[in-house]
């Protein structure tokens, strides 16, 4: 059976099966799904947390579906930087490791965060430290643990203004120079690790357009700067009530530059857009439209395309809001009409 065949029985006789029931009003049926690993044509991935790898039929869930781990924040600063400078790895370690015995690729989340700049790094004793070889370090020491393991990194998190007003301000920007950081960053991961693929990452890419412009230019900076940066990374975080058709031409858009583009931290809140149902269709076709715009990209440009979570339970949305659903997979590990659409979505 053809990969193509294999897909469309699926998804056909999963879509057939919530329509009969629809018409019964009964519970939804069951959704049975080949693994969205077996069926993708590029890495499929998902971010975890060490403590998550503890719940055996979430681990379960997670090597059956996916091919790339991200953690979720066990290699950011705020975890890995003690406020005495010291470093700890524990939380990191557990995932790589799991990665290693299941066979699944790491990706690293994330070196340089505006959002997270640790008492260590703030309070430093510039008499001692400079605060240059502290950064360099830092990132040497974090790159170079996983180097030969991780396939990548966001090495600069979220540093475009939403309004695509330039770079935002942060410890790093205001210390080392708006551009300079982030040239800085690329080079000391690239001095870390001569093959993990380097990507600078951001969010509302989708919804904003200006914020997207300025993001591009921002990349193209930094190439013609010498920096080394090797990817594009889009969060898309999405919610119900977003339009149809920004995914698509958000995809096209990033791609044009001709960089791999990794869809980073996709998730689809239901906490705007209508009826409960309306924003579960919604949601599906969100999705799906992901899955259309991600096949469409060439093959080289594919990097990965990772959920920020699989199962509702441990969605960061989830924390902020009870009520919501982001995920392709429910709350006990059931894959949802949103988990069928993105396989209908890959063509
Ligand atoms: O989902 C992550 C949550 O568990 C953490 O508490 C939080 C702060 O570290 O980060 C969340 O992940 C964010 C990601 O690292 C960057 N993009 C936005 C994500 C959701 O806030």
């Amino acid at each position: 059976m053809s990969p193509g065949l294999h897909r469309r029985a699926f998804v056909g006789s999963a879509l057939a099966l919530g329509a009969c029931n629809r018409r019964a009003d009964a519970q939804p049926a069951p959704i049975s799904l080949p693994p969205l690993k077996s069926i993708a044509r590029f890495p499929v991935g998902a971010c975890i947390q060490a403590v998550h790898l503890q719940d055996p039929e979430l681990a379960r869930l997670v090597v059956e579906q996916v091919s790339q781990l991200t953690p979720e924040w066990e290699m950011k600063m705020e975890y890995i930087c003690q406020p005495d400078g010291s470093f700890r790895f524990d939380g990191p370690d557990q995932i790589a490791a799991f990665a290693r015995t299941h066979g699944l690729r790491l990706f690293g989340h994330t070196l340089v965060w505006y959002d997270q700049p640790p008492g260590a790094f703030a309070n430093l004793d510039e008499s001692r430290v400079r605060f240059a070889d502290a950064y360099r370090n830092y990132i040497l020491a974090v790159v170079g643990r996983y180097r030969g393991q991780a396939v990548g990194w966001d090495v600069v998190n979220e540093t475009v203004e939403d309004d695509g007003g330039g770079i935002r301000d942060s410890l790093w920007a205001r210390r080392l120079g708006k551009l300079e950081h982030i040239v800085l960053a690329f080079q000391h991961a690239r001095e870390a690790d001569p093959d993990a693929v380097l990507f600078l990452n951001d969010f509302f890419l989708e919804t904003h357009p200006e914020k997207r412009r300025a993001f591009l230019k921002l990349a193209e900076t930094l190439l013609k700067a010498g920096a080394p940066l090797g990817g594009l990374g889009t969060q898309t975080h999405l919610a119900a009530g977003d339009q149809k058709g920004l995914i698509k031409a958000a995809i096209a858009d990033l791609a044009s530059l001709g960089l791999p583009i990794h869809i980073s931290e996709m998730d689809v809140s239901l906490q705007e857009g209508g009826s409960r149902a309306e924003r579960l269709t919604r949601q599906a076709d969100l999705y799906r439209e992901a899955a259309e715009a991600y096949s469409a990209l060439p093959a080289r440009q594919q990097f990965a395309f990772t959920m920020w979570g699989l199962r509702d339970r441990e969605s960061w949305r989830k924390r902020e809001d009870a009520s919501d659903a982001p995920l392709l997979f429910d709350v006990n590990g059931r894959p949802k009409a949103a988990a069928a659409a993105w396989v209908q979505g890959l063509g």
